[in-house]
């Protein structure tokens, strides 16, 4: 890791708006840590660009004295790559969210992985679509009801979400992620010292953060109760202990009923309504 060449300190690299995020955010624990590993580095600010995707994670550039592009929700991980290959002497960081990662931009993750353009990930998972009020995103824990927004809005699913979450750590890991790290925002001197080994690790670098939204799905003293660090004598180069271990942390049971056994058919359209649906949809073609 590069000795501090400027001393420049993490406050310098506050940007000049403040971050408005609810108090207790988890995102301000990853924007704090992300401060300290560019001071670790000591980076040039004039050289380091953060590239975001939409949702509260996505406003993160704004409170950054950096280079900053808040772009197009999903789409963090080319626009990010494009920043890096473009300009090879800049430090690249890309950040968003668990749906704008996993959702809408889930099919940029493994060509970014298998790329390996030389740009560091910070995915700010918070288990929910914060920025639009609380529905559930791919991390979602099964059978949550996501969150009552208010008293007069009902709930975001009310019959629970039935899908599996996904596992990114795994999914990375599977990939054929060069490097692969997880964080807690609640924790943000050890989420630095990973971010900081992102940026130093020559190619992708992929580093979940846990940033609980305690507005929409607070989380908070779950993972603070759950969170545990590696044993000492982790072995880092160690792909399929630390596959086994990052399936562990999102059990699968042993037999899964097929969707429509969870869900129960819930708009059966008979037969002749189908055919009569399909004629008038070619119709309308001629
Ligand atoms: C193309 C497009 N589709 C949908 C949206 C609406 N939208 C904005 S943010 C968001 C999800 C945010 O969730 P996440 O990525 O987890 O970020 P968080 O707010 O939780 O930090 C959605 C669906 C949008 N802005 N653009
Ligand atoms: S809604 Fe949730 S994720 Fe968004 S700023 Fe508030 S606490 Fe953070
Ligand atoms: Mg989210």
């Amino acid at each position: 890791m590069a000795d501090p060449g400027t001393g420049r300190k993490p406050s310098d690299y506050r940007g000049q708006n403040k971050a408005t995020w609810c108090p207790g955010c988890g995102d301000y624990g990853v924007l704090t840590a992300l401060y300290r590993a560019f001071a670790r580095h000591d980076l040039d600010p004039a050289r380091l660009v953060i590239v975001s995707g939409i949702g509260c994670s996505g406003r993160l550039p704004e409170f950054v004295g950096s280079y900053g592009l808040h772009g197009v929700h999903g789409r963090v991980l080319p626009t990010a790559m494009g920043v890096k290959l473009a300009n090879p002497e800049l430090t690249v960081i890309a950040v968003g969210g668990d749906g704008d990662g996993f959702a809408i931009g889930g099919g940029h993750v493994p060509h970014a992985v298998r790329r390996n353009v030389d740009i560091t990930y910070v995915v700010m998972d918070n288990n929910i679509y914060s920025l639009t009020k609380g529905q559930p995103s791919p991390t979602t824990p099964q059978g949550m009801e996501a969150v009552k927004v208010s008293p007069s809005l009902p709930k975001m699913a009310p019959g629970g979400v039935h899908e599996l979450p996904l596992n990114p750590l795994a999914l990375v890991l599977a990939y054929g992620g060069s490097f692969v790290a997880r964080g807690f925002a609640s924790q943000p001197q050890q989420l630095s010292d990973l971010i900081a080994q992102g940026i130093a690790h020559r190619g992708f670098a992929f580093v979940h953060a846990l940033s609980p939204c305690v507005t929409y799905y607070d989380t908070r003293e779950l993972w603070r109760e759950s969170v545990a660090p590696l044993a000492e004598e982790w072995d880092a180069g160690d792909r399929m202990r630390a596959l086994q271990l990052a399936l562990l942390a999102v059990p699968q049971p042993e037999v899964r009923p097929a969707y429509d056994e969870v869900v129960g058919s819930v708009h059966p359209v008979p037969e002749e309504e189908r055919s009569q649906a399909f004629r008038t949809l070619l119709e309308s073609f001629a």
